[in-house]
């Protein structure tokens, strides 16, 4: 590789963040049980201190994403506590996820529940996550509804967009000028007829319909499985909708396999519409990379390591992709040069300029290894071992 793309590589590595899920951390199971790790996190403090692992071995991750349910179980009373754990992990809170799923009452839905009572709820919980977010001073509430239904002819669903649309307004109407609201969408479970946020269309028009400060959430295992999710991108880019996204891989449904583990080229274009749109428009996309992934098999810190160590790869390929020969092929319908752009960054082994990257940060050269060798996991398997034993329960 030329001096100029490590160049390009080292500069790109230098911006790059990715927000990392306080519930990658926790015992996690599928729908059929839950296999409880020893070194599980069991409290929100041992959640910041897994993350603020991550965040030492790759000086990549410096937020943490929280579930105020799992994470702020006293809600507003618990932002001092946050504070502290933050102060001792390394790690700051990033984007607050208010849960509006959980709960018995949410059964019927949340913003879409037919119960007027429901809905004062949800969206005072919104309105709370909202001040929960001010007070930890982050940017982003993000918001994913599980609100749909199973069997056609049992919810009104016009009706419910219009609660949606309205309580998002009103939501929205309690942000502070630099504070976002992120839409999520999915396009099925847990309801399995109709979801009332299902995909990105709807997502852009109750976003736009709640304010200037409301975005689209991308997670990438929330879409059918030939879905171009790229171009969802560069169509979110283009209406300037895109706030943030869930990383993760799937094979089938929303799996929250580790990122790339199945299609690596995929994240890989997605990330080149990024970088595409940043240089045509010459404006900077701020978009909040996270990761949404809860491992039930793999060790949680050394999935969350490979996982930032594959978005980094993927996001320096996308790098190298020449931005002004690539428009001049496609001005001129030269399909497969244009396309041998892509292929050939893809193709490139970018992992010496990262680790030369992580030589400059004072980082491991190699995350994985450094955390098997720092006896972390030891020490937690034999501090958390007996309370995992018992907790079989709560979700995260
Ligand atoms: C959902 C969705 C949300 C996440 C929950 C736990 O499928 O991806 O973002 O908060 O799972
Ligand atoms: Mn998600
Ligand atoms: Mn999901």
């Amino acid at each position: 590789m030329n001096t100029a793309s490590s160049d390009r590589i080292l500069q790109a590595l230098e911006k790059f963040r990715i927000e990392i899920p306080s519930w990658g951390f926790a015992n996690t199971g599928t729908r059929f049980g839950k296999f409880i790790q020893a070194a599980a996190a069991t409290t929100t403090e041992e959640k910041f201190s897994d993350a603020g692992q991550v965040h030492a071995l790759t000086g990549t991750c410096p937020t943490i994403a929280l579930h105020v349910l799992w994470d702020l179980p006293n809600g507003i009373q618990s932002v001092q506590d946050i504070q502290s754990f933050a102060e001792r992990s390394g790690v700051k809170p990033g984007s607050i996820n208010p849960n509006l799923f959980q709960d018995q009452e949410y059964k019927h839905g949340s913003f879409g529940n037919p119960d007027p009572s429901i809905r004062v709820r949800a969206l005072r919980h919104t309105r709370d996550s909202i001040e929960i977010a001010r007070k930890l001073q982050t940017r982003d509430i993000s918001l994913w509804f599980a609100d749909g239904s199973n069997y056609p002819g049992t919810a009104n669903m016009r009706q419910r967009k219009r609660w949606f649309e309205e309580l998002l307004k009103a939501a929205h109407a309690d942000l502070s000028a630099t504070q976002r609201l992120l839409v999520e969408y999915k396009p099925f479970e847990p309801a399995f007829y109709h979801t009332d946020v299902a995909d990105w269309g709807m997502a852009v028009l109750l976003a736009r319909h709640a304010g200037p400060q409301a975005k689209v959430l991308v997670d990438t295992g929330h879409h059918y499985a030939a879905q171009n999710i790229e171009q969802i991108v560069a169509w979110l880019l283009s209406e300037e909708m895109l706030g943030g996204f869930h990383f993760n891989d799937r094979r089938y449904a929303d799996d929250d396999l580790t990122l790339g583990s199945i299609d690596p080229y995929q994240v890989f274009r997605i990330f080149h519409e990024i970088l595409f749109y940043e240089w045509e428009t010459r404006k900077h996309a701020d978009i909040a990379y996270m990761i949404d992934q809860s491992h039930n098999l793999k060790g949680k810190i050394e999935a969350m390591l490979q996982t930032v160590s594959m978005a980094q790869e993927l996001f320096a390929k996308a790098c190298l992709v020449s931005h002004a020969e690539l428009a001049d092929a496609q001005k001129r319908s030269d399909l497969v040069k244009a396309e041998s752009f892509l292929q050939d960054a893809f193709a490139t082994d970018v992992r010496p300029v990262i680790q030369e990257w992580r030589r400059s940060k004072g980082v491991p050269l190699n995350p994985l290894d450094a955390f098997r060798q720092s006896g972390y996991l030891e020490r937690v398997t034999q501090q958390r071992s007996a309370r995992n034993s018992q907790s079989v329960s709560s979700y995260a």
